[in-house]
């Protein structure tokens, strides 16, 4: 079963979304398999958004991802890197649908309230990068049946 990380921002947690993602991601059909908030080093935030050191909004993306705690997630499915990122829209909140979460709630690209892995091996690697085996739960829901035939 395939997984993704999830990542509330420090706008969202301060924002009170946490419950607000969880909810959305469980009401879809995924399984939340990791789950911790954390106050994020730099080095972690910088290891994470690595792909973007040389853009020039890299910097202060890092400041801001260190600068209050966020909530980090894993959650399982059919599909769920895929589905995921549609469930949380467009980069810019603006230009993000109505129904995504980035377009409900957000009016900022700066403070666009949730991270989600753009592909199975970017998943798989932030996975390991925000997360041990150990805090990894692996379980079966009992309504699977009445989610997948
Ligand atoms: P996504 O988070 O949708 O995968 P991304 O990987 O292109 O988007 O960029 C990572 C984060 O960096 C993004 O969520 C918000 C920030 N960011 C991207 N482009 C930006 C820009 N032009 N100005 C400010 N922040 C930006
Ligand atoms: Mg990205």
């Amino acid at each position: 079963m395939e997984r993704t990380f999830i990542m509330v921002k420090p706008d969202g947690v301060q924002r009170n979304l946490i419950g607000e993602v969880i909810s959305r991601f469980e009401k879809k059909g995924f399984t939340l398999v990791g789950l911790k908030l954390l106050s994020v080093s730099r080095e972690l935030a910088e290891k994470h958004y690595e792909v973007h050191k040389e853009r020039p909004f890299f910097k202060g993306l890092v400041e801001f991802i260190i600068s209050a705690p966020v909530t980090a997630m894993v959650w399982e499915g059919n599909d769920v890197v895929v589905s995921a990122r549609k469930m949380i829209g467009a980069t810019n909140p603006i230009t993000a649908e109505p129904g995504t979460i980035r377009g409900d709630y957000g009016v900022n690209i700066g403070r666009n309230l949730i991270h989600g892995s753009d592909a199975v091996e970017t998943a798989e690697k932030e996975i390991a990068l925000w997360f041990s085996d150990s805090e990894l739960v692996s379980w079966q829901q009992t309504i699977t049946p009445w989610l997948y035939e």
